[in-house]
């Protein structure tokens, strides 16, 4: 059987936040047009367990089709939510570790609620009837294994999943809220917020479908839903300085696959390295942003330096050719191409700004390595 899951939807009301359920909607229409039956929520649903719940139910009366199944988990935002908060009889809130069977032949699926001051292994260790390579683990909390990651709505360390688990217990795929970003690791899948909830959530949003058969993971992309992008670039002097910035932004959005989808973006622009001109670059990528339709959080340029002595400029563009044509850098270990360049640049005209400083510690997520600000990596 295939089904829906997400999580993380942190619902307010329809006043506050009507593009939280704008892709609760739309995940609803995908549910109707490929058939699915059951959609999962792994946790905060909404953003405050008091939040009114009749914006949602009203959404999924409006969007659901006849016949799907809402079964919802608490998370960390929504801890007191209660089966009595909804009328709905399709709406199911789980209170309590669950296993559920979608269908005789299907594969159990384990629901583990959020619990203060409790971990995904002790309340797996309680159940009965789960097997080794037979069940699905959908719940909220801390993958503590390989590849860790956090975002700075979720502070602190939540009912933890430790590698050790997944060895013990062995589930088929585990499926986790909590985390924003949306990624995977071995079995380990983060749904990620359908909508971002700030600027710091970038990237394309979506959901997962899953076939207990097939065992197919599939990515949804939300469509049409706002990508919020975060992208150092770094300027050096040069005759056209705008082209540098808009070579790189062309590059950013062919790899996410938004050309022709400028309008999608919101984005933070974040300047480094050496201009000849340093009003005239911020206005000239506020103008070109703008006339691709991308709406613009800020143009940060504390960082962009001002050449001062250009007679450098002939090591500087000998340099950054050679850095361009011959560093690539896949690995995480390695820092990225932009704070190389700014090295670069700082080596040779000096200066305390716009140096290394390495951000490389999210992992790729839509086969790209995301830029987030470094004091986001705990
Ligand atoms: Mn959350």
């Amino acid at each position: 059987m295939r089904y829906a899951i997400t999580a993380d939807l942190h619902l307010s009301t329809k006043q506050n936040h009507p593009e939280r359920l704008d892709a609760l909607s739309s995940i609803l229409s995908t549910c109707a047009q490929s058939g699915i039956e059951t959609l999962f929520i792994a946790g905060d649903l909404f953003d405050q367990s008091v939040s009114n719940p009749s914006d949602f139910e009203n959404t999924i009366k409006a969007g659901a089709p006849k016949n799907l199944r809402v079964i919802i988990l608490r998370g960390n935002h929504d801890m007191g939510l209660r089966q009595a908060a909804f009328t709905l009889p399709a709406i199911q809130v789980i209170e309590q570790p669950t296993v559920l069977k979608l269908e005789d032949n299907g594969l159990p699926i384990v629901l583990l609620p959020y619990q203060t001051e409790n971990e995904v292994g002790k309340q797996l260790a309680l159940l009965d009837g789960i097997k080794p390579d037979n069940f699905i683990l959908i719940s909220h909390g801390d993958w503590l294994g390989g590849k860790q990651i956090r975002n700075a709505y979720e502070q602190g360390t939540y009912m933890p999943l430790r590698s050790s688990d997944l060895q013990k217990f062995k589930p088929s795929q585990v499926f986790l809220g909590h985390i924003h970003i949306p990624f995977k690791d071995g079995i380990v899948w983060y749904c990620g917020s359908p909508c971002a909830l700030d600027i710091t959530e970038t990237g394309k949003r979506s959901f997962i479908l899953f076939d207990d058969r097939s065992g197919v993971v599939e990515r949804v992309e939300i469509p049409g839903s706002k990508v919020n992008m975060i992208e150092k670039v770094t300027i050096y002097p040069a005759e056209d300085e705008l082209s540098i910035f808009t070579r790189h932004f062309e590059k950013t959005t062919a790899d996410q696959n938004l050309q022709g989808q400028e309008s999608r973006i919101r984005a933070r622009m974040i300047l480094q390295g050496v201009t000849t001109n340093r009003k005239k670059i911020v206005d000239d990528v506020h103008s070109y942003l703008s006339s691709k339709g991308v709406e613009i959080e800020s143009i940060k340029h504390d960082g962009l330096q001002i050449e001062v002595n250009p007679a450098k400029r002939i090591i500087a563009d000998r340099a950054i050719d050679t850095i361009q044509k011959t560093y690539y850098s896949e690995s995480e270990e390695y820092p990225e191409r932009e704070d190389i360049l700014a090295l670069a640049l700082q080596i040779i005209y000096g200066g305390e700004q716009g140096g290394y400083r390495s951000t490389r510690s999210m992992p790729r997520i839509w086969g790209r390595s995301a830029n987030y600000p470094a004091n986001l990596a705990v």
